[in-house]
């Protein structure tokens, strides 16, 4: 075993070539839009993934898909308080899953929980936050994956504290922090990235860039000719991929996982997608885009890309379709049948995680609750 002392602190030696920290100049395709192969050499150093890897993907984009859309109905019959559809990004959120190995970690935000369940966590654990409980739901440590966080970017730091504490014990372990668009115009995540070029820590940050922080567009987040190439600054080499071509998402991603894996550092990889959902079911999407763009976006949609290469290739049946699509009815049903059940919970919680030495205020606020609920028994 080695020992503390026998560590030296990773250095980052600077490369020769900046240059080759720099993105290609287009999103790495391997499909073009109706899932044909995208003309040209537009795959640079990447290979596409084995068949059976990609078979696995189709399946759980499916099961995500359906699961994302049970989700946000249980928001319309108040079964969750709110819900982020990650509709439309199926490539990420499964391309994010496949890529690591199960002694990775994961560090999602609000937006991932197809990542979660994907993952193999189970989906009332994952909603449990979504229903108004004061903890995640899952055990971080067993499931490798991060609670989701809703703070922008703050997971970050994280990523890159673990990840380096990894390389520290002398195990081998990958973090994937995953980051919005938004999320990069973030304190976080200059830090995040600035220490993980610095201690050469193996951590892959993928960005979602699915157009829009909320209702504020990209141009009016960032100059940069992209976000990939924020990395170059840092010393961190950057990717752009077609986040809607699951082939080329995992694809970049796998080879940026075992790049970090393999001592070769961070690496920021943006991912080019859409939500095709409102920001969450409280938002009213109609006032800041136009519904040709959503309708153009649909029509890029990563699952129907998937199932017309694998078609093509024979690589998929018809029974293959269908066998996913009852595992996603399957699925919905399960996750419908025990959100039904009414949620329990100790309202005196409310109050137990807000500081270690509660405030004389939330003393009172938890007096007057419990005398409230006190006399709501008594009559
Ligand atoms: C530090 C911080 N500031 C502001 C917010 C409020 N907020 C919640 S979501 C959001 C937009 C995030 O957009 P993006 O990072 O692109 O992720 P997306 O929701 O598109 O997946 C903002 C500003 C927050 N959660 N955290």
């Amino acid at each position: 075993m080695t020992t503390q002392a026998e560590h030296r602190m990773p250095t980052a030696v600077p490369p020769d070539d900046p240059t080759a920290l720099l993105p290609a100049s287009e999103p790495i395709r391997f499909l073009n839009d109706d899932g044909g192969a995208a003309p040209g050499d537009a795959h640079g150093r990447y290979q596409r993934p084995p068949t059976e890897l990609l078979r696995r993907a189709y399946r759980a984009m499916v099961v995500g898909r359906r699961f994302d859309a049970q989700a946000t109905a249980l928001t319309k019959q108040g079964r969750l308080a709110v819900y982020p559809s990650s509709r439309g990004q199926e490539a990420c959120e499964i391309g994010a899953v496949l890529a690591l190995r199960d002694t990775d970690w994961l560090f999602p935000t609000y937006r991932d929980t197809m990542a979660l369940v994907s993952r193999g966590i189970d989906p009332v654990e994952a909603l449990t936050l979504l229903r108004g409980s004061w903890h995640c739901g899952y055990d971080p440590i067993a499931t490798r994956t991060a609670p989701q966080c809703t703070p922008l970017a703050t997971h970050a730091p994280h990523a890159v504290g673990l990840a380096y504490a990894a390389t520290r014990r002398g195990e081998d372990t990958v973090a994937l922090a995953v980051v919005g668009d938004g999320g990069t115009s973030e304190g976080d995540f200059h830090e995040a990235m600035n220490f993980a070029a610095v201690f050469h820590a193996p951590v892959v940050f993928l960005v979602q860039n699915n157009g829009f922080a909320i209702s504020v567009p990209l141009s009016r987040q960032t100059a940069a000719p992209s976000l990939a190439h924020k990395g170059v600054g840092y010393g961190v080499r950057g990717e752009r991929v077609d986040g809607n071509d699951p082939v080329a998402v995992m694809a970049v991603l796998i080879d940026a996982v075992e790049s970090a894996r393999a001592g070769g550092g961070p690496v920021l990889v943006e991912a080019h997608t859409y939500r095709v959902e409102p920001h969450t079911n409280a938002d009213d999407d109609a006032r800041y885009r136009g519904h040709d763009e959503v309708e153009a976006w649909k029509r890029r949609d990563p699952i129907a890309r998937l199932e017309a290469h694998l078609r093509a290739g024979g690589d998929l049946t018809d029974d293959d379709v269908t066998a996913a699509r009852e595992a996603g009815e399957a699925f919905a049903a399960d996750v419908r049948t025990r959100l039904a059940a009414e949620p329990t919970g100790d309202p005196a919680d409310l109050f137990a995680h807000v500081y270690a030495e509660p405030t004389p205020q939330l003393r009172e606020q938890a007096r007057w609750l419990a005398e409230e609920l006190d006399a709501g028994e008594a009559r």
